[in-house]
């Protein structure tokens, strides 16, 4: 959620893993268009290749179509990005992405999906869910945010790591009590104002909240979940050490499934291209029968080559920090390819 600690969370583990021995320095992303200060130094930044408030002006939109154009944009580009990340995999150990504030711009957009999937089918890939721990003690709002966590856990499928943050503010043990004893939540929920209405009966809210919980008891099963605070650095060991189980998970259990539906989406390309091709090719011998003069017109003429095949080649967009001599300036993607008449003066009619 927003303000949860997300971008503090993401220096806390960059300083870590610099100060492991030997040194261990991540890559780090910054996802968000819209951040004036990161407390990180990104590796590669969306900032340097969308202008989010000019992506604003120029379609006129509010900062979260903003962002999710900003988004969008980037994710046109990101292909380039794995280039960059995947050349890097023998020296780095840890990728880490931070995400936009809105959690729904991320986890709902096709962008955000696209980028999850893109990175998780080419490396092992964890989900941290951040938790702003002192603002999550009311069980309603407990609920809510765990409601959210397992839809993300369902979406994207990947290991998934709750992250109890702020936990110099707030320890996080009331949360893993609710977790494990369903009970001890119920009667978290019972003491709190406003469960039974005039007549000592339970609300609606209080019973629909009594049956959501029976349902995150499954969910609560498949996750790790971690006490930290990105102010103290307490914690942050025994995330990594989370981080590590989780790599073995997606190993043993995303990895085949990843195969399993690529293998059954090229069999079903596969097939679908032998019948196409099939089909074409009945149609052109039929025709080449009617017509025997055009068909001895249509030939391929060998003197007839194509030269300018890469003519749109714009892999110039994504700007790799750590890269020694890096622009320094935005490109803007709005307009990738230059237009024909810039530059000219076109006299006025009249
Ligand atoms: N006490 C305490 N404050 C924290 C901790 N982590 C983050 N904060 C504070 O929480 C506020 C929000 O932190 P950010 O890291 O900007 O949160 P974020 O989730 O990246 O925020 P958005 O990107 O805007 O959604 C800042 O004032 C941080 O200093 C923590 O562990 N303890
Ligand atoms: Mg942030």
């Amino acid at each position: 959620m927003a303000g949860a600690g997300k971008s503090t969370f993401v220096q806390r583990i960059n300083s870590y893993l610099h100060s492991q021995d030997p040194p261990s320095p991540p890559y780090v992303l910054n996802l968000d268009p819209a951040v004036s200060n990161t407390p990180f130094e990104p590796n590669i930044d969306i900032r340097d290749t969308v202008d989010y408030h000019k992506v604003m002006k120029e379609y006129n939109l509010g900062p979260n179509g903003g962002i999710l154009t900003a988004l969008n944009l980037f994710t046109t580009k990101f292909d380039q990005v794995l280039d960059i990340v995947e050349k890097r995999a023998d020296t780095v150990d840890y990728i880490i992405l931070d995400t936009p504030g809105q959690i729904e711009i991320f986890t709902w957009s096709a962008s955000g999906a696209i980028i999850t999937d893109a990175v998780a089918s080419s490396l092992p890939t964890v989900v941290a869910y951040v938790i702003d721990t002192p603002r999550t003690t009311a069980p309603a709002t407990f609920m809510s945010n765990m409601l959210y966590a397992c839809s993300i856990l369902y979406k994207t499928k990947l290991p998934f790591i709750l992250v109890f943050n702020k936990t110099d503010v707030r320890p996080h043990d009331f949360a893993v009590e609710w977790m494990h004893d369903f009970e001890a939540f119920q009667a978290a929920l019972a003491s709190h104002q406003g469960t039974t209405d005039d007549e000592g009966e339970p609300t609606y809210m209080n019973s629909l909240m009594n049956s959501m919980s029976l349902v995150l008891d499954e969910f609560y099963k498949h996750l790790t979940t971690v006490g930290v605070s990105s102010m103290t650095g307490a914690g942050v060991k025994e995330f990594f050490e989370a981080v590590d189980a989780s790599r073995a998970e997606y190993e043993r259990e995303y990895l085949p499934e990843l195969q399993r539906a690529r293998e059954a989406r090229e069999k079903k390309l596969g097939a679908m291209k032998e019948e196409s091709l099939s089909r074409f090719m009945k149609d052109l011998a039929v025709d080449r029968e009617r017509h025997p003069a055009a068909a001895e017109a249509d030939r391929w003429d060998p003197q007839d080559g194509n030269e300018d095949e890469d003519d749109d080649d714009l892999d110039v967009n994504i700007v790799d920090r750590s890269e020694d001599a890096w622009p320094g300036q935005y490109i803007d993607v709005t307009r990738m390819r230059p237009r024909n008449d810039e530059g000219m003066a076109w006299p006025r009619p009249g």
